[in-house]
């Protein structure tokens, strides 16, 4: 399996910090043993099939530039299956042990829907079999609703109920790759699933429809024998003007209206947190505290940009934060850390695909290893118990139980007087976040 990266011999290895090697890892030690699980067992990275292979470097200025050599073939399928081939290596030497796909990146669609049905019938066979030669996983699959024509007006939210049996023809079909497959995970993500102007949009018609969909999926997935999770990724704007799944806030509050809060969990996305005015951080939680976090696109945006570009992570708050957050749940079980990334239009060399997983992976182990050491020493949650522990005693904690009355309670605030003015202590905790960070 030396075809289509052969300026990688090997397999990608750990070296340590002190390595100068551009091509090896400074901090990813899959064997390392952090608490009970090792590295790699914490962090199930997945590489996005639809970046990582797929992606052209095409931007809204200029076409593709990057010349892939899998993407030499004389027809779509003999592409596809090239491609299957260079992912299959790539993923192996990166020692990575997942990956994530679309329906319409791993296999073309065809002039009817039989024959896209038989396209990726043929292509999921050999992807079972690559699976099972390499031992790489699938982490989850999901459906492409975003990109023909047909959907330009959504797909389970589309005025037209043909456009939503087409839509409903994929996800089946969609469903039957990731079982096939063994992926613990579904995801959906509402590319169209929005609306541009509310002169031509019922909002509660559409979201009802969407609401259909995923009961459909998820009444159709136990018949497949599906035992994994379903997934909504938030994301609140591009390519429609307002998406539905704005955030995890807004996603929670659809799961609950609609009853679906069972079988879904929320992969929430850096780049799109951003997005939506939050940080990565702000939205980890708010799924985490419904304990609803289930998956994670560690991808980061460009503050200076207000659009999805989609790079690698290179951030290390980001990534303390996302791991410190996963720890405390107790770890992803259906879900991992799919990149859904891409190199920039310019790093247009196979190599470059390399140096960014490494530089992400790396990212993400210094971030598990800090956020592990600040979690044993309750270096932030000893001063956050503190901060909160008048609700676990006398007067607060009756407040809670229910066990005071707002006449009770105005009678107390007037024995008591006026409470002293405690500080948040942001900044020393920021310095103790950083003492972490710095080592
Ligand atoms: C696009 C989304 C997409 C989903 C999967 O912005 O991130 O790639 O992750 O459809
Ligand atoms: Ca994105
Ligand atoms: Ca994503």
């Amino acid at each position: 399996m030396a075809k289509y990266f052969p300026e990688i011999r090997g397999k990608i290895k750990y070296e340590g910090a002190d390595s100068k090697n551009p091509l090896a890892f400074k901090y990813y030690n899959p064997r390392k043993k952090v608490g009970r699980k090792t590295m790699e067992q914490h962090l199930k990275f997945a590489v996005a099939y639809w970046h990582t292979f797929k992606g052209t470097g095409a931007d809204p200025f200029g076409g593709g530039v990057y010349d892939r050599p899998w993407d030499h073939a004389s027809s779509p399928m003999e592409q596809a299956e090239n491609t299957l081939d260079a992912a299959f290596e790539f993923i192996s030497k990166m020692g990575i042990k997942y990956y994530c796909f679309h329906d319409r990146d791993i296999a073309p669609e065809g002039a009817t829907i039989k024959e896209t049905n038989k396209n990726l019938k043929k292509i999921i066979n050999k992807a079972e079999k690559l699976q099972k030669e390499t031992g790489v996983k699938l982490l989850w699959g999901t459906a492409n609703l975003f990109s023909h024509p047909r959907y330009t007006n959504g797909a389970a939210t589309n005025p037209d109920p043909r456009v939503f049996a087409q839509a409903a023809s994929q996800v089946k079909r969609a469903i039957d790759a990731t079982v096939q497959l063994g992926g613990t995970g579904y995801v959906f993500w509402g590319g169209r699933e929005g609306y541009v102007s509310l002169i031509n949009t019922n909002m509660k018609q559409e979201l009802d429809q969407l609401a259909q969909m995923l009961h459909m999926a998820v009444d159709y997935a136990k018949r497949a024998g599906f035992k994994g999770k379903f997934f909504i990724e938030p994301k609140p704007k591009e390519p429609s003007t307002h998406q539905y799944d704005v955030d995890a806030g807004t996603v929670l509050g659809f799961l609950t209206k609609y009853d679906l809060l069972d079988d879904f969990a929320l992969n929430i996305e850096a780049n799109h947190a951003t997005l939506a005015g939050h940080s990565f951080q702000h939205d980890l939680q708010v799924a985490s505290d419904a304990g609803m976090l289930g998956s994670l696109d560690i991808n980061r945006g460009d503050p200076t940009l207000g659009w999805d570009t989609d790079q690698f992570p290179t951030d290390i708050y980001d990534a303390v934060w996302a791991m410190y957050i996963i720890q405390q749940q107790g770890g992803l079980k259906y879900g991992g850390l799919n990149f859904d990334a891409k190199v920039r239009r310019s790093s247009f060399d196979t190599v470059d695909l390399f140096h960014s997983h490494i530089g992400g992976m790396d990212t993400f182990a210094k971030g598990l290893l800090i956020a592990d050491k600040m979690i044993k020493d309750k270096a932030l949650s000893q001063p956050m118990a503190e901060r909160y522990a008048g609700f676990k005693r006398g007067m607060g904690k009756k407040i809670m139980k229910n066990e005071l009355t707002l006449t009770q309670l105005e009678k107390m605030a007037i024995e008591q007087g006026e409470p002293p003015m405690l500080s948040g202590r942001q900044e020393e905790l920021e310095n103790i976040l950083n003492s972490y960070i710095f080592g």
